[in-house]
């Protein structure tokens, strides 16, 4: 009798000393949900419906359960018409990201998606992908975000790929992982969620393979890890604040890589939330990338066997007031200095730019007043407008070459479509290879 009293409570002690899980821990609670709405509306309010942009959105709503089931209808029967329709031109990554956001959960209404062929399409991707390497210095096609996306996207949903070879090809030396010589804090994190997945299907037994292979996977994770948490902020970023909800997904997955003390995940939890109060994540793929990390969730919940969660209790976010991505822009012109900087040839113009406008207004008056020496080719992307092309000479990936955009000498961390110039700012392109 005395016994049986005494069990749950021995229960409760036992469940009590049983550590709890990073993401749990890390999770905005039920009753400060409401600080994400700020982020739910950015990505709801966007025109996500439209294109593959809309794949990184999708997943994150999915993800954090804050569609209704009709919403989620509509868009993944849309999403398929899209993906079905662009499939050919589309990167690696791109497709793989079709691939997690349409697999995310299973809706309820009985649309079928053929993943097996969509799987195979993205393994040939992945191959020559592999094979552009292999051709060209090992340099991919893409870069080594969009390769991580792919692995995760093909071991998530049983397609082909050489574990060897991933093991080989994701060593944390590689140059893929840095630009300039610096770590790329996405990157790594992308890796990490890949090789963690790859890493537990092997465990699981799905992968049968050679220990040697299973060791080194488990290494790169280490040193990944140990990467991305030298990169850790003051406050608490991880890399900087487009980097950070990744890098919390990455770390939440592999929480035995690393002690308690080196990463408090509150604290950069906290810092996040401070700053969607103050306004940041204004982009919808911004907004996206955050939102999982701080609903506890991590890429490798993504499962087209378990049932979409539906209806979080802010999803009627969309009656709220939109914010504004664009920045106000005022009457009053301002001067501000612009170049393009080629090797050494330096070509300088002053422009007059309406107050609170984006380095884009800069580069066009540019080019409106001197089209031979000022013209350029953007393309649109989920980040915004990228700089593709200046003055004819275009960005090639299987050189590593790119157009960098600077002010005052320091690279920005935004683009040209969202970076707001201030009078007398020296702004930059610069022909610069990663
Ligand atoms: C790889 C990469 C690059 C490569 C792109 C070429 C390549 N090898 O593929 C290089 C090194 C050249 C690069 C350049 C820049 N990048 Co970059 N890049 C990335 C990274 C790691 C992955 C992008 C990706 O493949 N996504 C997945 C695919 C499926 O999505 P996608 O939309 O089709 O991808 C394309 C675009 O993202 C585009 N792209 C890459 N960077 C940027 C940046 C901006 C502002 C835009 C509009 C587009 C763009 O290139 C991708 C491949 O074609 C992201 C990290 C992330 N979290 O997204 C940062 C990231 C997007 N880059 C960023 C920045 C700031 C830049 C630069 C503006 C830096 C600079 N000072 O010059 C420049 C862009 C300048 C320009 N010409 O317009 C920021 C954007 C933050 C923001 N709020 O806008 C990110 C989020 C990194 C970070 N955490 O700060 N980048």
């Amino acid at each position: 009798m005395r016994q049986s009293h005494q069990l749950p409570l021995v229960g409760l002690l036992l469940f009590s000393l049983i550590p709890r899980q990073q993401c749990e821990i890390c999770k905005v609670s039920k009753e400060n949900k409401t600080a994400l709405k700020p982020l739910v509306h950015t990505m709801i309010s966007s025109n996500y419906t439209k294109g593959i942009q809309a794949a990184k959105v999708l997943l994150s709503l999915r993800l954090g359960g804050f569609l209704n089931q009709n919403q989620d209808q509509h868009l993944i029967e849309q999403f398929i018409l899209t993906v079905r329709s662009t499939e050919p031109s589309l990167t690696s990554g791109q497709l793989a990201l079709a691939i997690l956001a349409l697999g995310a959960c299973k809706g309820t209404d009985g649309i079928s998606i053929n993943y097996s062929e969509l799987v195979k399409k993205l393994g040939n991707k992945y191959k020559a992908e592999i094979k552009n390497m292999e051709d060209h210095d090992g340099n991919p096609l893409t870069n080594y975000y969009q390769l991580s996306l792919d692995v995760l996207a093909l071991c998530l949903f049983s397609g082909n790929y050489s574990v060897p070879k991933v093991a080989e090809i994701f060593k944390p030396g590689n140059k893929n992982y840095y630009f300039h010589k610096q770590f790329s804090v996405d990157t790594g994190a992308m890796a990490v969620l890949a090789l963690t997945c790859v890493k537990r299907s092997i465990t699981s037994g799905q992968n049968k393979i050679d220990t040697k292979d299973l060791d080194n996977i488990d290494n790169h994770i280490k040193l990944l890890i140990r990467k991305i948490l030298s990169q850790k902020t003051e406050n608490g970023l991880l890399g900087n604040i487009d980097s950070t909800g990744e890098a919390m997904q990455a770390l939440f997955v592999s929480s035995n890589y690393y002690n308690k003390n080196q990463w408090v995940c509150q604290k950069t939890r906290d810092t996040v939330l401070k700053e969607i109060s103050q306004g940041a994540f204004r982009m919808p793929t911004a907004a996206a990338q955050i939102l999982p990390a701080l609903m506890g969730k991590t890429y490798l919940n993504v499962n087209k066997d378990s049932s979409c969660v539906y209806g979080s209790d802010i999803s009627h976010i969309s009656t709220q007031k939109p914010i504004s991505v664009t920045p106000a822009v005022s009457a009053s012109q301002i001067k501000v200095n612009y170049s393009v900087v080629i090797n050494n040839a330096k070509d300088r113009i002053v422009v007059s730019v309406a107050n609170g406008s984006v380095f884009l207004k800069v580069m066009e008056q540019a080019q409106k007043e001197n089209a031979a020496l000022f013209r350029y080719v953007s393309e649109e992307t989920s980040w915004g407008p990228y700089i593709t092309t200046v003055r004819g000479i275009k960005a090639n990936t299987t050189n590593r070459t790119y157009w960098e955009l600077l002010s005052n000498g320091e690279p920005l961390s935004e683009g040209a479509g969202s970076y707001v110039v201030h009078a007398g700012d020296d702004l930059e392109v610069r022909w610069s290879t990663y």
